[in-house]
């Protein structure tokens, strides 16, 4: 897709939102946080690339590998239980964002864990619909934005909604599973989802360091093989990785590949429907 054909397609969408919009006269508070929300995505070139797969796989290692901090907490037991989105901001702060209200509030990171964790705020009882977390990062000021998203498949399960009612909002998929036992059923339906949608899918093969060379090899041909057999081969890119024991060289190459990756879905498929 050319430059033109992405305006003239953004201006299309703006058009519809607006006539959504004139449509509503008495929107409800969700509603109108969802348009202000489209709105903002289309007007800012938002891309959301979003974290997705089993509770304890590594998600919210991997997203602070990606941005070279240690900043968003991680844990053995289900800990992530608010959608947490990355993105530019020109100080490092965490803004707060409520269900049923367009209040929000902001936080220093060092907070965070008291909102977004399971411990902190279980079952997400303080109705948070999203922790925005600003960092003043080179890389995020293209537009791209990095979203946590609570583990699937755990007894909580208001993790798995929230999950799963987020992933029409995604714009590309990093699926986050691990050696020791790949692809459980919700990410088998992760798979299915992206490659029905034509999404862009990443999928981590987490914790290489807990299985052996032959298990390796195992766990990459099941992967491949289940993508297939559910519709994704054809958008798969598949990085088998060690997140407690990821070097600076690993996430660059990783971070490249998902560029390349991104720009290549891009150009050959064109916006999706
Ligand atoms: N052995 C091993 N452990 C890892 C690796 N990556 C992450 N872990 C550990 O796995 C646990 C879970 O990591 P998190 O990043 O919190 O996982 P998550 O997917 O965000 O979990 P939820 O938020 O509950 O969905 C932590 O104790 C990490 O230290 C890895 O490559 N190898
Ligand atoms: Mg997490």
């Amino acid at each position: 897709m050319d430059l033109k054909s992405y305006e003239e397609r953004k201006f299309e969408l703006s058009s519809i939102l607006r006539e959504l919009v004139r449509l509503t006269p008495r929107p409800t508070v969700e509603q109108s946080a969802m348009w202000r929300g489209l709105f903002a995505r289309l007007a800012e070139d938002r891309f959301n690339i979003t974290l997705v797969g089993r509770f304890s796989r590594g998600k919210t290692s991997l997203m602070n590998a990606i941005l070279g901090m240690d900043r968003l907490p991680t844990g053995v037991v289900p800990l992530t239980s608010v959608i947490t989105q990355v993105t530019y901001g020109s100080e490092a702060k965490a803004v707060l964002h409520y269900q049923g209200t367009s209040l929000f509030m902001d936080i220093p990171l060092s907070e965070l864990a008291a909102h977004i964790t399971e411990q902190g705020n279980p079952g997400n009882h303080r109705g948070i619909t999203v922790a925005e977390v600003q960092l003043p990062a080179e890389f995020l000021r293209r537009g791209f934005t990095f979203i946590d998203t609570p583990g699937i498949g755990s007894s909580i399960a208001a993790n798995t909604r929230t999950t799963q009612s987020f992933l029409p909002e995604a714009d590309a998929f990093i699926l986050v599973t691990s050696h020791d036992s790949p692809l459980s059923e919700e990410e088998a339906g992760v798979l299915a989802w992206a490659g029905a949608a034509g999404r862009p899918l990443f999928v981590v093969l987490n914790k290489r360091d807990m299985v052996d060379a032959p298990a390796r090899v195992q766990a990459l041909a099941y992967v491949r093989g289940e993508a297939a057999r559910l519709g994704a081969g054809a958008q798969l890119r598949l990085f088998p990785l060690s997140l407690n024991f990821w070097s600076t060289t690993s996430v660059a190459l990783f971070c490249w590949a998902c560029a390349s990756g991104l720009r290549r879905c891009c150009l050959s498929r064109g916006p999706r429907s």
